[in-house]
């Protein structure tokens, strides 16, 4: 049967078929030879029993018009019709803007959402909220916060290092020795933010392998790079990288083997960072036994690694979980410095790179251009959070924060407004969330499903999916744009974000301004069409629209590329010089400098994080709390892929063998992972793929606290343990990865998982 239809979705491209009845199924598109399992899951789980069918109200939010804040999460809820719930939104909308100003409105509204350039909730809601004053907006990622803050100070923005990056036949042809930290994961690279199309690592690891490159495994996981290639694991303590990377840099430099040519044409600082490497100010030479005690690697291969160094074309990659922890500039920094001593930066498959496997299109190279992009507006409100410091904002109203260089103040929030991204999926300490997230007077979900985000609002009304809706998908990384033909009727009441908005636009007075008067249909061709002359421009022909809409996909995957950026400013850095202050690369920042910050010095620096294996006793163990093989972040838990891989209802904890011995936990157990902060039940999974002293908890069971037991999550949510500390006072990124736990066989009947149920429901005043 020929396939008539496509969707796209973050993690691929599927084809719609139908049977005789119509009835429609998935299928994998032709052209991605390694296709994503995620995504054929999501046409069966998409009107699952956990769909919000109508719109809903926290019962006590509805009687008493957000006196009691106390109830929220515990409340049932009662389903209202659409016009009620958008008269008593848009009244409570303009109420908070006329008692508190648009400044009390928080509408940051982070997450992924779904794939398709029109949809995007999120920018419908900015979209919505600039033109009616404004909201407390926030800026960066949880994906890169410390990365996407510290770079553009020392090299370029991290998108445009990622835009950078050679594909994988280029570091076939090229690289003989490629060094990754965090490994070259094939989960990670199923996804790409907007869509994924070809899925191309595990090819082009193949490639790597066939053409013999050395490829060495630095991290805590032998597990993250696929059995069968051929790769040498370096075990390191997590968050002790940028202390190897100085080894290493300190290697070459004993043996006289660094750049200095390069150093001194193409950086700046390197004597700082010299004499750093050297000790010569705290008498500590950073050397490969200096690195063994931190890093728990054996001094040996430490040094065997900075012999090979440099000697062959070498490629060095870190994958961004690195970031995602206390100090998390210092491994991106100490990376990019790491690379400049060795001087290959800008050569064809040498130099640094960050992430080939955290994202499909690291490895792709085609022409890119701005694709249909839906316009948000201008916010007239200036304040601003960096992202991961929502509960920070919510605790501290009026408070200060040092952000990159300047000093800010929190804004007082009395209205949270969320659409298309789960803030209890990915925030840290979820329980600290939980009851700060009781201060705000309303809480505003646009959901799709009944998972904890929706369970802890006040107004929840049900969002469609993108296989409800006529969407364009483009991830502006890889090579097609897809007609995303609706394949399904909305279930249940559920609403299109834009129509939500639009019916509330209407009731406040701000429709025009909103909508333009377009529907969804004539503003999918608008932003088709104004794409065309930008796609044109990098040579890509675009046809017109409704014969796209008729063929379904446009592909120019091998379409020329741009030449790379650092390989012009290797050539010639006068000419073509770098965005830095410099217009070098800055192993020494005089900005980060200036800023004076304690945890994050003028150049790449080993600091302890705050919770790490070199200082503490010996019952604690770090937990990693990775990304998720079977769906992405919370989205698609409840399909029958991820619950198929948990154990008993548990998400697997994996764990290595000696540290469950000593334990006395046994594989499938159920166990408690526990710290201060709180705790989640497991199950462990007993696997040598980890460093003794490691556990691994992937993110994404959707979160299910007990209603007994305060602090425990039932389900194996490993924000129920994590740390809200920022990275650095300069990028007040996310520091997930920077936990340390308790792990125990669980005693006792274990509790129910109740993750998977609906709120409870009443009759209004009942
Ligand atoms: N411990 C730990 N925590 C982490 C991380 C980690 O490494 N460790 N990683 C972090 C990272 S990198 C990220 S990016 C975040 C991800 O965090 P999020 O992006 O917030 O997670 P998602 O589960 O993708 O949330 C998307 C939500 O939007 C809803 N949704 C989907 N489409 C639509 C739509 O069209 N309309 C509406 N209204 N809703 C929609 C989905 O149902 C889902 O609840 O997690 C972070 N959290
Ligand atoms: N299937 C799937 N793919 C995804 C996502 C998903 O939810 N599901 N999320 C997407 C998103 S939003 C993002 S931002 C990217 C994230 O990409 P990353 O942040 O890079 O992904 P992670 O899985 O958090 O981490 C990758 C590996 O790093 C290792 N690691 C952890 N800490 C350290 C450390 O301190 N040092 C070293 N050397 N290694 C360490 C872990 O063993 C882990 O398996 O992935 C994307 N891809
Ligand atoms: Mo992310």
């Amino acid at each position: 049967m020929k396939p008539s239809t496509y969707t796209a979705s973050h993690w691929g491209i599927y084809e719609i078929q139908r049977d005789a009845q119509g009835v429609p199924s998935l299928a994998p598109w032709a052209r991605d030879t390694d296709p994503s399992p995620i995504g054929l899951h999501a046409l069966a789980a998409n009107n699952a029993p956990q769909r919000i069918l109508r719109p809903a109200i926290r019962a006590g939010w509805l009687d008493r018009q957000g006196a009691s804040r106390e109830g929220r999460g515990k409340e049932p809820f009662v389903e209202v019709p659409w016009d009620e719930a958008l008269d008593l939104l848009s009244g409570e909308l303009r109420r908070v803007i006329d008692t508190h100003g648009n400044a009390a409105i928080y509408g940051g509204s982070y997450g992924w959402g779904s794939a398709g350039r029109f949809h995007g909730a999120a920018a419908h809601l900015h979209r919505f909220l600039n033109v009616q004053g404004g909201y407390v907006r926030s800026v960066d990622s949880y994906s890169l916060g410390a990365g996407s803050v510290v770079t553009p100070h020392v090299v370029a923005s991290v998108d445009a290092v990622l835009a950078d990056s050679d594909d994988w036949e280029t570091l076939a042809q090229h690289t003989r020795l490629l060094v990754c930290f965090g490994g070259l994961p094939a989960k990670t690279a199923q996804t790409d933010f907007g869509g994924a199309g070809r899925h191309r690592l595990r090819d082009g690891l193949r490639r790597l392998a066939a053409s013999g490159v050395r490829i060495v495994n630095v991290g805590p996981s032998r597990e993250d790079i696929e059995p069968g290639i051929p790769a040498q694991w370096l075990p390191i303590r997590p968050n002790t990288d940028t202390a190897l990377m100085l080894a290493l840099a300190h290697g070459v430099l004993a043996e006289g083997r660094h750049d200095r040519a390069f150093l001194a044409s193409h950086s700046v600082g390197w004597e700082r960072f010299e004499a750093y490497l050297l000790g010569h100010a705290d008498g500590v030479a950073k050397d490969a036994a200096w690195a063994a005690g931190i890093t728990g690697a054996p001094r040996e291969q430490i040094a065997e690694l900075a012999g090979a160094l440099g000697r062959e074309r070498t490629l060095l990659t870190a994958m961004w979980s690195l970031q995602r922890a206390h100090h998390g500039e210092q491994p991106f920094w100490a990376l990019v410095a790491l690379a400049a001593v060795l001087g290959q930066i800008g050569l064809p498959g040498g130099g640094f790179a960050f992430g080939y496997g955290a994202a499909n299109s690291v490895g792709h190279r085609s022409a890119r251009f701005a694709g249909p992009t839906f316009p948000q507006g201008r916010n007239a409100v200036d304040a601003f959070i960096p992202v991961a410091r929502i509960a920070d904002m919510l605790a501290q109203p009026g408070g200060s924060f040092d952000y990159n260089g300047r000093t800010h103040r929190y804004p007082d929030i009395r209205l949270v407004y969320w659409a298309g991204g789960n803030p209890f999926h990915h925030h840290q300490d979820l329980n600290r969330l939980a009851a700060l997230w009781r201060g705000p007077e309303t809480v505003v979900a646009h959901e799709q499903f009944w998972n904890a985000h929706a369970k802890m609002a006040d107004i929840v009304l049900p969002a469609t999916t993108s296989l409800e809706r006529d969407d364009i998908g483009f991830s502006g990384r890889e090579a097609h744009l897809v007609a995303m033909r609706q394949v399904l009727a909305p279930a249940g009441e559920a609403r299109d974000d834009f129509e939500i908005f639009r019916g509330l636009a209407q009731r406040l007075g701000v429709l025009a301004e909103y909508a333009e008067g377009r529907d969804a249909g004539q503003w999918l061709r608008a932003l088709y069409e104004e794409a065309l002359p930008r796609a044109h421009a990098v040579g890509v022909e675009l046809p017109a629209f409704d014969v796209f809409w008729e063929q379904g996909i446009v592909d120019f995957e091998g379409t020329a590329p741009p030449r790379s950026f650092l390989q012009r400013f290797r050539e010639d850095p006068a000419a073509h010089p770098l965005k830095t202050p410099s217009g070098k690369i800055e192993i020494w920042s005089e900005a980060i400098a200036s800023f004076g910050y304690d945890d994050c010095p003028g150049h790449p620096s080993w600091l302890e994080p705050a919770e790490w294996l070199g200082a503490t006793d010996a019952q604690q163990l770090h937990l990693v709390s990775d990304q998720p093989a079977t769906k992405l972040h919370s989205q698609l838990d409840h399909s029958a892929l991820s619950r198929g891989a948990r154990v008993d209802e548990r998400e697997p904890l994996t764990i290595h063998p000696e540290d469950a011995r000593e334990r006395g936990i046994q594989d499938g157990q159920a166990v408690r992972v526990w710290n201060t902060r709180g705790a989640c039940v497991a199950a462990a999974r007993l696997s040598d793929g980890v460093l003794r002293g490691v556990v691994r908890l992937a993110t994404g069971a959707w979160f299910d606290p007990s209603a007994e037991v305060p602090g425990l999550d039932k389900h194996g949510n490993p924000n129920a343990v994590t740390s809200d500390l920022p990275a650095s006072r300069l990028s007040q990124g996310c520091a997930a990865q920077t936990c340390l736990v308790q792990v125990e066989p669980w005693s006792g009947p274990l509790p129910a998982v109740s993750a998977f149920e609906l709120p409870r429901f009443v009759a209004r005043g009942g």
